[in-house]
């Protein structure tokens, strides 16, 4: 009989000339979603991965015959009578089990036929301080696993009303921040053109720049929600325009923000200039500090946020070094007394209505946090975003 690592190898092989691709340009869920069961015929479907079907929609299925491993059975969707992905129950699928993708959700490596995705750019090139944000993907999926599908908090319905996977990771450049831009900005490109909407597992905040190219490309200059310690609109560092602390300064100098409609929110720290936040308010950003969110429902706030962003296309990028690092030690550039995390969660839960065009989660460093719960706050925050997105119905 011949030995499975040689059938495995030969597989591999047929793969890689069958795509097209080098071995070192496919990543890990490329070649779990590749190795997976043939696809079903559904137009949009897409691959189950570490999941067995709900019995529900299976009639008695309980990890059955055409299950090579329990929690990987055969392609399927997951609840009775849509044709939606919905992320196993623990009830029946242990939470350790399975590939580890975002709520282990159906991974797939194409954008087409999805509402929205959960995307992972694991770069941290561009920390000032602390490094470890390459890793801030991968740790948010495995805490993720610990999220369900309902939000009864709202009563969003996600998986029943949205089209969603992992779609995996940028394959970004470590060793050359310009050119991990360059790959971000063009695999956002095909991700938003699709009609699908981004939600992102950072990576350090260097990545909201050629996130927002991608966006602003396509949708014009975006509104902005941004939850931060920093304001992250320095103009240089080292000599270098390209870093965590500048992103939006290059996104303000490229038309790609909408400035009237942008809102700072947790802002803090110590600085180097007695005014750190004029550069932003010229720019006509509304900054927000956190002191003058202490110790207060941000409900009101955003309730002001929401007639500053209209109808018109928003973004939310959350640097997790908003929330106090009591609650999310777990980060590069951490600073004292920030955001409680019910604030983080009025903050999201307050853009329910507005025209979400994409998010991301970023700046969660996992090796800084021994109990993983920064991560498991991204994986939660990441899962409101989603639950705020429109078209995502509540019962
Ligand atoms: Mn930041």
């Amino acid at each position: 009989m011949e030995p499975l690592f040689l059938r495995g190898s030969q597989l591999l092989r047929r793969i890689l000339c069958k795509e097209r691709l080098c071995p070192w340009k496919f990543s890990a869920t490329f070649l779990a979603a590749k190795l997976q069961p043939p696809l079903r015929s559904s137009p949009r479907a897409s691959l189950c991965v570490g999941a067995t079907a709900h019995p529900a929609a299976a009639g008695s299925h309980r990890g059955g015959s055409e299950s090579l491993l329990a929690g990987h059975g055969a392609p399927r969707r997951f609840l009775a009578g849509t044709s939606f992905n919905l992320p196993p129950s623990a009830q029946f699928v242990a939470r350790p089990v399975g590939v580890c993708s975002m709520m282990k959700l159906p991974v797939q490596t194409s954008p087409e036929g999805l509402d929205a995705a959960f995307v992972g750019v694991p770069l941290d090139t561009g920390t000032s301080n602390r490094p470890g944000a390459r890793f801030g993907p991968r740790q948010i999926r495995a805490e993720s696993c610990m999220v369900r599908t309902y939000n009864p908090s709202t009563g969003a319905a996600p998986f029943h009303s949205l089209m969603v996977a992992d779609i995996g990771d940028v394959n970004v450049n470590l060793y050359n921040l310009q050119e991990s831009c360059r790959q971000i900005r063009e695999a956002y490109q095909k991700i938003v053109a699709a009609g699908c909407i981004p939600l992102t597992l950072g990576g350090d905040h260097t990545i909201t720049y050629p996130i927002l190219q991608a966006v602003a490309e396509k949708h014009g200059p975006v509104g902005l929600v941004h939850v931060d310690a920093h304001t992250d609109t320095g103009d240089t560092a080292l000599g270098e325009k390209i870093y965590h602390g500048t992103p939006f300064r290059r996104c303000v100098e490229e038309g790609l923000l909408d400035c009237k409609r942008v809102v700072q929110i947790g802002i803090r720290g110590s600085s180097y200039t007695p005014d750190p936040y004029k550069y932003c308010r010229d720019q006509g950003f509304r900054v927000v500090l956190a002191e003058d969110c202490w110790l207060k429902s941000l409900v009101p706030l955003m309730g002001e946020v929401r007639k500053q962003m209209g109808d018109k296309p928003i973004y939310i990028s959350f640097d997790i070094d908003g929330l106090d690092p009591a609650y999310a030690p777990g980060t590069g550039t951490p600073e004292i007394a920030g955001l409680t995390p019910a604030q983080a969660l009025e903050i999201i839960r307050g853009c329910k209505g507005l025209n979400i065009v994409g998010g991301d989660l970023v700046e969660v460093a996992p090796i800084y946090d021994a109990s993983g719960n920064t991560a498991l706050m991204g994986a939660n925050l990441l899962f409101e975003m989603l639950c705020a997105l429109p078209r995502v119905k509540t019962i």
